[in-house]
C-alpha cells in the first residue's frame, strides 16, 4: 500500500537524520581545540542597537542611553567590556546598580565602562541602560553618544564593535495663531471677518499634540478676546495644533492662497458635541516661531 511504504520511507529518512545528527554532535564535542587552532568558533560582538529613552532632554534633566549588544560569532565570548562616551554638554551620574546583569562604573568625566558576563554564540545581552545628565549642551544641538566594545582576544570582526546615537537637546519655541470667523468661507482672513474668542460659545482650548512616544513636550492655551493665542513650548520634536470649539462651528478650507492669512487646520476629527480640528504635523526647533491660524465657519 502506498501510504504505508511512504510512511516507512519517512521513518527511514528520519532515523538516518538522527544518526547524522548524533555524528555531528559527537564531532562537535571533540572540535573546539582544533577549531580554535584553525581560527573557527570565534566570537563577534556587535553593538546591535543604540537609542535614548527621551528624544529631546533639556538642560539639567537625566535620560538613559539604551544599548543592545549581541554575539554574532560562531563561538562563545569571554566576559564583555564596553566603553560609553560622555560627550561635551552631558555629564555622568551614578549608574543604576547591577540591573540586568550589567555592572557599570564612571571611568572618567568622559566615559563609563560596563561589564557583562560571557555571551554564547548568537547570544544577546540584556539591554544596557546608561544614565546621562544634560549639562551645558547648546539647546537645539545634536549630541553624539558612542558605545565601543573592547575587542575579544579572537574576535572575528571588530568593525561592528562601535555604535552611536545622537540625542537632540531641547530648547524653546513659540507657537501662536489667530482664530477667525471666515464669513465668506473662502479660506482667507479678510477685513471685516471677526475674531472668535475663547469661551463656551467660541474656542474651548488650543493644545499641542505630540505623537512621538519618547518625546517630551506639549502645552495648551486659552484664546484671547481678539482671537489670538500663544504657547511657549519645548523643541526638537514634532507637534500638531489641536483646537476645540463650540459645536456651532465647522472648519473652513485649509491652505488656500496666501499662507499669512489662510487657515492651517487641515483635518476635522469631531463635530459633536464640540468641534475638534487639527493642523498638520511640523518640526519644532529651538528659537523657532510657528504661526498656525484657524478659520471657522457656521456648522452646516
Ligand atoms: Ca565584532
Ligand atoms: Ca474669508
Ligand atoms: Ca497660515
Amino acid at each position: 500500500m502506498r501510504p504505508r511504504s511512504l510512511s516507512r520511507s519517512i521513518r527511514r529518512t528520519f532515523s538516518s537524520s538522527l544518526t547524522a545528527l548524533a555524528l555531528v554532535g559527537g564531532a562537535a564535542v571533540l572540535a573546539p581545540a582544533d577549531a580554535v587552532a584553525a581560527g573557527k568558533l570565534q566570537p563577534d560582538l556587535a553593538v546591535d542597537l543604540m537609542m535614548t529613552d527621551v528624544l529631546n532632554p533639556a538642560e539639567g534633566e537625566t535620560f538613559n542611553a539604551e544599548i543592545d549588544v549581541r554575539n554574532y560569532g560562531a563561538g562563545g565570548s569571554d566576559p564583555v567590556s564596553v566603553t560609553v562616551s560622555v560627550p561635551s554638554g552631558l555629564r555622568t551620574t551614578s549608574p543604576s546598580g547591577t540591573d540586568s546583569g550589567w555592572a557599570c562604573a564612571v571611568a572618567s568625566t568622559t566615559s563609563y565602562t560596563c561589564a557583562y558576563p560571557e555571551l554564547a554564540a548568537g547570544g544577546r545581552a540584556i539591554r544596557l541602560h546608561v544614565p546621562f545628565v544634560v549639562a551645558g549642551a547648546t539647546p537645539g544641538s545634536a549630541v553624539p553618544i558612542t558605545t565601543t566594545i573592547v575587542p575579544q582576544r579572537r574576535e572575528a570582526n571588530t568593525d561592528n564593535n562601535t555604535g552611536s546615537v545622537t540625542v537632540a537637546i531641547s530648547g524653546t519655541c513659540v507657537i501662536r495663531g489667530t482664530v477667525w470667523y471666515d464669513l465668506d468661507r473662502d479660506g482667507q482672513r479678510e477685513e471685516g471677518e471677526p475674531a472668535i474668542a475663547g469661551g463656551p460659545d467660541g474656542v474651548l482650548n488650543v493644545r499641542l499634540g505630540v505623537r512621538q512616544g519618547r518625546a517630551v513636550g506639549g502645552g495648551s492655551a486659552a484664546v484671547n478676546p481678539d482671537g489670538t493665542w500663544s504657547i511657549t513650548a519645548r523643541t526638537e520634536l514634532l507637534y500638531s495644533v489641536w483646537l476645540e470649539a463650540s459645536g456651532a462651528y465647522g472648519r473652513t478650507v485649509a491652505d488656500v492662497g496666501d499662507d499669512a492669512t489662510d487657515s492651517d487646520m487641515v483635518t476635522s476629527y469631531q463635530f459633536e458635541p464640540t468641534l475638534l480640528v487639527a493642523s498638520g504635523e511640523f518640526e519644532a526647533v529651538h528659537g523657532g516661531e510657528y504661526v498656525v491660524d484657524a478659520g471657522l465657519v457656521p456648522q452646516s
